[in-house]
């Protein structure tokens, strides 16, 4: 029987997407890198739909790709092989709780991160995962690849977040451990199995997460700076003085700001190689010592910065940094991504030296560096002067080749927070040892036997 038909057999029409042109988008990625084919796009409008359709797909060889808010970096969320089908869970989409004793909040994986922060945010918390694509990603596939974003230094990334978790098996069986519990020390914690697995071993279908009190005031500065050891003094200095209300530290290179804010139409007026963008979240009554602040940056000889005054200024502020990765590929076109960490302490000489193997090859490299400095790392996007257009992935691999080696010099990795995919899959052996894949390849094998959860991803064929 065909593909589509079996599938036909147990779901509602409306929970099939069969038309060519509609299916259209679900199967090309965020940066237009990858572009495929599917079967169909399947929308299960409950977690037992979805079993339904995992029974299918395991009795019958059928590869499944789940898409989020398909915003993936690294071609995760695209079909590789052919005749799979693509699952989405914008119908999976409630809040099943909220639990303020207990500081938690229970959704389903399809709901969009910004509805999840603006329902936490309204029932008087926080939630504080925060990225540039939080208008479209899911919950679902935050978890997937254990996302970072803005607010990594005082929360952690995904993994940190999240206590409990339902996913649905590739044989159908369903896991629901929506546990509540800030502790739980009864062997192997199995759920962070799936944070970070990119679709890999089954599909995430709800979560029980942390959320936290508001913070009282936020102050939101931008720093210029002429040199990059200033912005690590300054980093320092914050973590000394601000310890956990530092939430944000981001770095933009100067070609990166100047691209962001013409893009933006907004121009700061200062002039400078570094800029940070620093939030400080804090949570006393106090109020807050601005001259303090000014006086520590002046110690530090910066004083070309601006502390925002209002919530727009902040908010603008932001908004350059949000709008880089649309700007670059808006205004640059193609550019070879790089989503790398090192050892805070090893920043500075893994700018200068990767700059000065890229450059050497490549003149005309235009380096877009920026990134969420304050936890190590950045984003190390590399376009070409001489073309913006597909042509540039001719170089990507040289390119790879240059910065990862580097990356490698000083122990980093060669993602921080956007995964592997199947961009990155053939540089997973660079960082991490043969016994660790091999540990990944069995536990794939034992929970995935028949390899129908999103494969040719992740791991070596
Ligand atoms: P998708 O892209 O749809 O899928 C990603 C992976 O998760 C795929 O492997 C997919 O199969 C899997 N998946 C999706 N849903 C499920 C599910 N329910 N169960 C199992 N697997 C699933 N990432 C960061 O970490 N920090 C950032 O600051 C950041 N900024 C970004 C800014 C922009 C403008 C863009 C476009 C992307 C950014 N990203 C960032 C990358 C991206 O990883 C995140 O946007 C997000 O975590 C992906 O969520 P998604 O719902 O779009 O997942
Ligand atoms: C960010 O930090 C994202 O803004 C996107 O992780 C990075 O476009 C990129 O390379
Ligand atoms: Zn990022």
């Amino acid at each position: 029987m065909q593909i589509t038909s079996l599938f036909k057999e147990v779901l509602e029409t409306d929970e099939m997407i069969l038309d060519d042109f509609k299916i259209a988008p679900y199967t090309i990625d965020w940066r237009k890198r990858y572009q495929t084919s599917c079967r169909c796009v399947l929308r299960p409008k409950s977690v037992q739909s979805l079993q339904k359709i995992m029974r299918i797909a395991y009795e019958n060889h059928i590869a499944v790709t789940p898409q989020g808010g398909n915003t993936s970096m690294c071609g995760a969320s695209i079909p590789s092989v052919e005749n799979s089908v693509i699952v989405i869970l914008d119908r999976i989409s409630k809040v099943r709780s909220l639990n303020i004793l207990d500081k938690t909040v229970t959704v389903e994986a399809g709901m969009v991160l910004a509805n999840v922060q603006s329902f936490v945010r309204e029932a008087g918390f926080y939630f504080p995962l925060s990225l540039a694509s939080e208008g479209s990603c899911q919950i679902g596939g935050n978890i997937a690849c254990n996302a970072g974003g803005l607010n990594v230094l005082r929360y952690g990334t995904m993994r940190d977040l999240v206590l409990g978790l339902e996913v649905v098996l590739p044989n159908g069986d369903l896991i629901s451990h929506l546990s509540s519990l800030h502790k739980n020390t009864t062997g192997l914690d199995t759920k962070q199995l799936w944070i970070g697995s990119e679709g890999t071993l089954g599909i995430i279908t709800a979560a029980t997460l942390k959320i936290y009190a508001q913070a009282n005031e936020k102050i939101t500065l931008l720093v210029a700076c002429e040199e990059i050891n200033q912005v690590l003094s300054l980093l320092e200095k914050f973590q000394f003085e601000y310890m956990h209300e530092l939430t944000s530290f981001e770095y933009m290179s100067l070609p990166v700001f100047e691209l962001s804010q013409n893009y933006s139409g907004i121009s700061f007026g200062l002039s400078g190689q570094h800029f940070v963008l620093c939030e400080l979240s804090l949570d006393n009554e106090q109020g807050f010592n601005k001259d303090l602040l000014l006086e520590q940056l002046l110690s530090l000889g910066l004083s070309n910065t601006i502390i925002a005054s209002s919530d727009k200024e902040s908010q603008k502020m932001w908004q350059v940094r949000e709008n880089i990765s649309e700007a670059q590929k808006n205004t640059l076109g193609v550019s070879i991504k790089h989503d790398i960490a090192v050892p805070i302490s090893s920043l500075q000489s893994f700018i200068e030296n990767t700059e000065l193997k890229i450059k050497s090859e490549f003149p005309d490299a235009i380096i877009l560096l920026f990134g969420h400095l304050g936890d190590g790392s950045l984003h190390y996007n590399i376009s070409l002067a001489r073309d913006h257009s597909n042509e540039v992935y001719q170089y990507e691999e040289k390119l790879n080749q240059l910065v990862y080696t580097e990356v490698i010099k000083c122990s980093g990795t060669i993602a921080a927070e956007h995964g592997i995919g199947q961009l990155k899959k053939k540089w997973l052996s660079w960082v991490r040892t043969e016994q660790e894949i091999q540990i990944m390849q069995l536990l794939k094998k034992n929970i995935d036997p028949r390899n129908i959860m999103n494969p040719g991803k992740v791991l070596p064929d």
